[in-house]
């Protein structure tokens, strides 16, 4: 190899852009991101895959319609597994916005980390596949975007029937700080307070007496009429 080429090749594997397509094992294009995927390297307390499982997750806001409160969320909220199981993710991304697929608490020496990553920066879909060690355990799985995991993108993984729930998984588990609607009471909200319960008073008043006042006039009228009526 001449000398210009191995230095071209080397500021190219120096160039930011080299380091955003290899970092962790990292493919990506503009519309989407896998990091860690690993189809093939067995952990290493298991001697062979146990089960191939095709596991289609969509994520959207439409699927956390049906959580109170919540504005995003995956279809389902837990997933089963065996031990040493291959797990072939199918990720579709229903909404406009970007949506990850996070899987947490993997072992380290195969998944930098710890983690499966998969994005889609809009509407879409991908795929890739990982294998989950033989422990008995339940896996983290959520959307990193800010406030999405807050807001229902939360859901677990359980290998050999997991180690238990997770907190805050919508349908599944209770939250750890549950959201407050709490009222605060500043002098502007006791003002509007007051002025409410005024106006609750006022309006069936005014009501009222529109009615008595109405009345008198048609009585009125009617007195009026029955004057008229009278022969002279
Ligand atoms: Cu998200």
């Amino acid at each position: 190899m001449k000398l210009k080429t191995i230095v071209l090749l080397s500021m190219f594997m120096l160039s930011p852009a080299y380091a955003a397509m290899n970092h962790s094992r990292m493919i990506m294009d503009d519309k989407m991101m896998i990091m860690n995927a690993n189809p093939d390297k067995l952990p290493q307390d298991c001697q062979q895959i146990s089960e191939n499982v095709d596991i289609t997750i969509r994520a959207g806001h439409k699927h956390a319609l049906k959580f109170t409160g919540k504005m995003f969320a995956f279809d389902q909220q837990e997933w089963n597994v065996k031990p040493c199981a291959k797990i072939n993710i199918t990720f579709i991304n229903d909404d406009q916005i970007r949506h990850q697929l996070m899987v947490h608490g993997l072992p380290g020496y195969l998944y930098p980390d710890g983690m499966v990553h998969l994005e889609l920066y809009g509407e879409g879909q991908l795929q890739a596949s990982f294998i989950v060690p033989s422990q008995k355990k339940t896996y983290l799985v959520h959307c990193e975007l800010p406030q999405h995991a807050e807001k229902g993108m939360k859901a677990q993984l359980k290998v050999d029937g997991g180690d238990g729930d997770l907190p805050s998984i919508p349908g599944i588990s209770a939250p750890v700080n549950a959201d407050s609607y709490t009222v605060d009471w500043t002098p502007v909200t006791w003002a509007a307070l007051v002025f409410c319960v005024l106006l609750g008073f006022a309006i069936p008043l005014v009501m009222i007496s529109n009615a008595a006042s109405g009345k008198a006039v048609i009585a009125k009228i009617w007195v009026y009429l029955q004057t008229r009526r009278k022969p002279k």
